[in-house]
């Protein structure tokens, strides 16, 4: 019997790892066009179909996202000891490869802020790196501009709705007490991959956030995933002139299942460096976690009722890749 065996460099997994493949995008994902009239339609069949769309003409200065990113790329170049003087992230704070307090790990290191800039995760910004003070001013611009593109989405997503007052969504990220977070990543690029292969580590494991949505902006590295209603996973190509916005679990339970959030993933497959900057809009601790009236047209819920933070912290006792709602579901 003859063997066919494989060509010698696709055995050797080091090399064919450190090749850079090429990733096949889906070429299918959503764009929302915010100077265009009909974006709010296309935000609502966006959220049902995908649970994730990327958003252009934004009005997002690029002046505040190139400033945020060459802050962040200052920081994470800092030596480790140096870094580790802003963690360990329980829950803010600087983190190495460990993600949540359940065991999780992934190859990456991040940095997690509370979005209030009188809050005490602010803490850390007089350990940030050599110029405190300019990441700081960084920081709030970015989150500030981000903040309000945010609410003017989720404006046009309830006008989409047709729910009669447009702010539902927007004046629980505007609220004082707001529990939003902001989260910067990086991805270091080729590392060992062989042993990443044998651990089975990837960038950042399959999950959904617990929040109501989630807006990311990465440089031109690839990674990012998004798993696909019917559960195939799929390459998002990377734009870092736009936005990518994730639908979390409290929007899916406001919309009593209308919209579900979206499973994602971060891959470690790239040569170049990845460096992306989340914005993840909460509310406020107290807010009770429930389906929109103006949704509901005589169904029942399917969710029990819960508060924001009932729900966070039964979230902080998973691990990455469980299903959150699952516990809060009606049966
Ligand atoms: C996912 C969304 C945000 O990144 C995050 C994450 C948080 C963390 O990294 O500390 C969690 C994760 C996220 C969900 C379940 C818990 C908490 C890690 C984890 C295992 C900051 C958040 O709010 O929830």
């Amino acid at each position: 019997m003859v063997v066919l065996s494989k060509p010698a460099i696709e055995q050797c997994s080091f090399i064919r790892n450190c090749i850079p493949t090429t990733t096949t995008f889906y070429t299918g994902i959503p764009i929302i066009d915010l100077s265009k009239p009909d974006s709010k339609n296309l935000i609502v069949k966006a959220c049902e179909d995908f649970g994730f769309f990327k958003v252009i003409n934004h009005g997002v200065p690029r002046q505040f996202i190139t400033n945020l990113e060459s802050e962040a790329i200052k920081f994470f170049s800092l030596p480790l000891s140096e870094k580790e003087k802003a963690g360990p992230p329980t829950p803010m704070g600087y983190g190495n490869k460990s993600i949540g307090p359940n065991g999780d790990i992934g190859w990456v290191e991040y940095l997690l802020l509370t979005t209030n800039p009188d809050s005490c995760s602010h803490k850390f910004l007089s350990v940030l790196g050599e110029n405190p003070e300019m990441f700081r001013s960084a920081l709030n611009d970015y989150i500030l501009a981000v903040k309000e593109m945010t609410c003017e989405v989720l404006e046009l997503m309830a006008d989409g709705l047709k729910i009669p007052t447009s702010n539902v969504f927007s004046k629980l990220l505007k609220d004082e007490k707001s529990d939003s977070v902001f989260r910067l990543n990086h991805y270091p690029p080729c590392p060992d991959f062989q042993a990443l292969e044998d651990s089975n580590m990837v960038g950042f494991g399959e999950h959904t956030d617990p929040q109501i949505i989630s807006v990311l902006r990465s440089n031109n590295a690839s990674g990012l995933q998004i798993s696909l209603r019917n559960g195939n996973w799929i390459s998002v190509p990377p734009d870092q002139d736009s936005f990518f916005f994730l639908v979390g679990d409290s929007l899916q339970v406001m919309t009593n299942g209308r919209f579900q959030s979206v499973r994602h993933r971060v891959l470690t497959n790239s040569l170049k460096s990845r460096v992306s900057m989340i914005y993840f809009g909460g509310p406020p601790l107290s807010e009770k976690i429930t389906p929109l009236p103006a949704l509901m047209k005589g169904e029942t819920s399917l969710y029990k009722e819960f508060t924001w933070l009932e729900y966070k912290t039964s979230a902080y006792n998973t691990k990455l890749a469980d299903n959150r709602l699952g516990h809060f579901e009606r049966i």
